[in-house]
């Protein structure tokens, strides 16, 4: 099935860069890194989104995570109709964002208390300066290929040792702000063992993806986890699982319940907001005591605990919590999962995939990555065939060899079949 020249969306993006620096409101939706032209979506409803041409895909990126009830669910939008026709915000506590916050309490154990925000990066940077201010102390680390969002202090590339402190990955953020930021490498338990044995009482924190999707999907070794959290606890470091993509996607428990490890804090967004913006960080009771008003370490915002957002967020967990969301949702993917690799194989094509929950990587190589420097060995380039090859004939995959993929409940068999017919085509073409 090809498509008729692009119109629309040519238009558009080039109207949009004349507003919009890039054309976009976040970078990776320009399609820099497989070229072409954006598709500008005017709508979308389940498992579909459709583009400025009235041109329908199968979406396997979700807005990057929120969308696991699919898109424009009936039972969401009421929801949210509902709250909207009692007012849009109120700059004032609600009973609706008490009652999502004892669901998020009853969810994930590790959460005692919990403070809602507006987005994955406000969580991630008030978590550090919440961890900053209950230890005193200024050092975090994080790893290569982990994405927290873009606060200043997360803004770091490893530096050209492992232990030297990060380089800003980024203009605009002077190297005192990113100097007591460590990179160290995904997976690797040597490094962290070395840098708590060098700085361990100067470490105010370690925040991680427990499952890494910012660099495709890439899974945490059992080690790798176990003994970040014990060298936390042995040297008074807070353990940071930040959960913006994880949390309710890899499983109901996020991913601290697969590997059973309990952080001090989780930073949660994304499936929490259902796709309107909320986001959360919360842990330990005796750590978020130091939050303003009752502590020292600052932290606000205006629309933090929309109640719009918040009826949206409550209606997507009220569904993922009913029975066999998560069993059936993992089937799904799974199934996804062996048809492309099925696929690859018959074409003699060299790509492999893998998948937690209903959240999938897709990858250019031979094997898993277990690392970031494994991810960045893929083969970009064919990648990018692969991915236009899928888009020509209407599969949406995320735009870049190096992000996570995402199924919904309302990808259903037929339309995941679809998709390994779409590839069956595709590894075709590209073989030629
Ligand atoms: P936001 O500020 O974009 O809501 O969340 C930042 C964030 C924090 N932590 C993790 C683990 C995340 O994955 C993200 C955001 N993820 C990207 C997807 N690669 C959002 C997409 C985008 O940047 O447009």
């Amino acid at each position: 099935m090809t498509h008729p020249r692009m119109g629309r969306n040519e238009e558009l993006f080039a109207r949009a860069q004349r507003c919009i620096p890039g054309g976009v409101n976040s970078p990776v939706r320009a399609f820099r890194s497989v070229g072409g032209t954006p598709r500008f979506i005017a709508r979308a409803q389940g498992p579909y989104i459709w583009d400025a041409d009235g041109r329908r895909y199968i979406d396997l990126v979700g807005s990057w995570g929120p969308m696991i009830v699919g898109h424009a669910h009936p039972a969401v939008l009421e929801a949210v109709n509902r709250a909207a026709r009692d007012g849009l915000s109120f700059g004032a506590p609600t009973e609706a964002e008490v009652e999502f916050a004892e669901r998020l309490l009853r969810m994930l154990p590790s959460i005692e208390q919990v403070r809602l925000v507006s987005s994955g990066t406000e969580a991630t940077m008030s978590a550090i300066r919440l961890a900053r201010g209950a230890t005193g102390r200024a050092k975090l680390i994080k790893f290569e290929g982990c994405y927290h969002g873009h606060a200043d202090a997360l803004l770091v590339k490893a530096g050209s040792g492992a232990l030297t402190f990060g380089n800003p990955s980024s203009a605009g953020v002077p190297p005192e702000t990113t100097q007591h930021t460590i990179v160290l490498d995904y997976n690797d338990c040597e490094q962290l063992k070395d840098a708590f044995d060098r700085m361990g009482a100067h470490i105010a924190c370690v925040i991680v993806e427990p499952i890494a999707g910012n660099m495709n999907l890439v899974r945490a070794s059992e080690e790798f986890l176990q003994t970040m959290r014990q060298l936390c606890s042995r040297h008074g470091a807070l353990l940071i699982f930040d959960e913006v993509m994880t949390g309710f996607r890899v499983a109901r428990g996020g991913a601290q319940s697969l590997y059973a490890i309990v952080p001090d804090l989780t930073t949660l967004g994304k499936v929490i907001g259902g796709g309107m913006p909320l986001a959360a960080f919360g842990g330990r009771r005796d750590v978020m005591a130091q939050l303003a008003p009752l502590g020292p370490v600052y932290q606000a915002g205006t629309l933090s605990g929309n109640p719009v957002a918040v009826a949206c967020g409550r209606a997507t967990l009220e569904l993922v919590e009913q029975p066999g969301f998560y069993e059936t949702l993992a089937a799904r993917t799974q199934s996804l999962v062996n048809g492309l690799v099925q696929e690859a194989k018959e074409h003699r094509q060299a790509f492999t995939a893998d998948s937690v929950g209903s959240m999938f990587g897709l990858y250019s190589s031979l094997q898993v990555p277990r690392s970031f420097a494994q991810v960045m060995a893929c083969d970009k380039e064919r990648f990018n065939r692969f991915f236009h090859a899928m888009l020509e004939r209407g599969v949406y995959l995320a735009p870049s060899a190096f992000e996570a993929g995402f199924v919904s409940i309302q990808h259903d068999e037929a339309v995941l079949a679809q998709v390994v017919q779409a590839a069956h085509e595709a590894f075709s073409e590209i073989s030629r």
